[in-house]
């Protein structure tokens, strides 16, 4: 008797250790293994500045088709490629991919943020998956001056063991043309509770993709309609144009460390389905400011809340980055659509082409009654300390 139970302690224990193992196992947030390229091949980079011949071993990465090892500086037909982080990248030819094999957690969401230039001025685009999930980025538009960019992109692990793809979907006629990837990374990422006064899920943006220390151009996020899948969890883009997930280390940041900055005027739009109860007014409340990127002014953004659209001008004022923007409206159903887009097409005065815009942060939606109660509180407060006030 004794001996079956400690028998079963046994087993319980063992058990409980695997499953601690196989926890443990799963992927840390964060770059992937060479995520940025700079682990030397087992002959070393190539010294010759030339294409390869013969199929590039990345380590820790599987290849097919051209997959080149690419260095910072290099140049290529008269132009020099970009290498957008440390000194390599690769660059993928016609149809050709790269892929690691990740271990995650079935049923958990992850996004994966990546760096990816292109390299002629072609129209090119990127391929991530992690099949059966699979987006295409457009990389023809560049949002910043540098040339390059990074995105955030979501998946729901529907198995343990994935593969993160990225592939050149394009035909080119010049097999060189081909976009650059770099600084691979990936986040598990939580949904968080939704607050109780609050409608809105995710409104201060805390929760989002990675975003390396150093990685000063913000992380877009390309457009994605699946609110279940999202890298910003709760909000989807459902513009073509991307939007981007801005942190506090190098940007300004009306409240905790992350924001969402709109850029493209109108083709640049966030969006999130509220549960509402019909019939009753609402108030939707959030920080509207600039990013503190030198963006050319003016400033507006357009606010809607179930049937009300409001263009609201950032007022720029000295002492502060943001200022509180709020619309009044009626919910009409059960669900009700709050987005947000940029009124006009910024850009950024020190180099007139990297797109900017208005940041928006702490996105709340409450009933009106609500907000009335505390402000009926605060005025008894401070009728009570006058009376108190008086009667000293
Ligand atoms: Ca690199
Ligand atoms: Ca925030």
């Amino acid at each position: 008797m004794v001996l079956s139970s400690s028998t079963k302690c046994k087993w319980v224990s063992i058990f409980v250790l695997l499953l601690a193992s196989s926890a443990s196992a799963a992927v840390e947030d964060g770059s992937l293994v060479n995520g940025d390229f700079e682990t030397a091949p087992a002959g070393g980079f190539s010294s010759d500045a030339g294409i390869s011949d013969g199929p590039a071993s990345i380590p820790s990465w599987k290849t097919k088709g051209t997959v080149e090892l690419v260095k910072s500086g290099q140049k290529q037909g008269g132009m020099i490629l970009i290498v957008p982080e440390g000194a390599h990248a690769v660059r993928l030819g016609n149809d050709a991919e790269i892929s690691q094999e990740v271990k995650v957690e079935k049923g958990s969401l992850y996004s994966v943020t990546f760096s990816a230039a292109r390299t002629c001025a072609q129209l090119e685009s990127l391929n991530v998956s992690v099949p059966p999930a699979s987006q295409t980025i457009d990389l023809q538009t560049l949002y910043s001056v540098h040339g390059w960019d990074s995105y955030a992109w979501a998946f729901r692990a529907e198995e343990e063991d994935v593969h993160v793809v990225f592939k050149n979907p394009g035909m080119e006629d010049d097999p060189t043309c081909g976009p650059i990837i770099d600084d691979v990374a990936i986040k598990k990422l939580f949904v968080p509770d939704k607050p109780k006064d609050n409608a809105v899920l995710n409104g201060d943006f805390e929760e989002g993709p990675w975003m390396f220390r150093n990685e000063s151009l913000g992380v877009l996020l390309p457009t994605n309609l699946d609110e279940e899948t999202s890298s910003l969890p709760g909000w989807t883009v459902e513009s073509n144009r991307a939007v981007r997930y801005i942190d506090s280390y190098h940007f300004s940041v009306p409240g905790g460390k992350r924001a969402v900055e709109l850029l493209s005027g109108k083709e640049g739009i966030i969006s999130q389905m509220v549960e509402t109860k019909p019939k009753t007014p609402y108030r939707l409340t959030f920080s509207l400011g600039h990013a503190g990127d030198s963006c050319k002014q003016p400033l507006a953004v357009m606010a809607f809340a179930g049937d009300q659209a409001l263009n609201i001008h950032y007022t720029p004022d000295s002492n502060s980055t943001f200022q509180a923007a709020n619309v009044n409206f009626t919910a009409k159903a059960e669900r009700t659509r709050v987005a947000f887009y940029s009124v006009y097409y910024n850009t950024r005065t020190d180099d007139m082409s990297s797109l900017c815009g208005p940041v928006v942060d702490d996105v709340r939606v409450e009933q009106s009654g609500s907000v009335r109660v505390r402000g009926l509180g605060l005025v008894l407060f401070l009728g009570y300390q006058l009376l108190v006030l008086v009667l000293l």
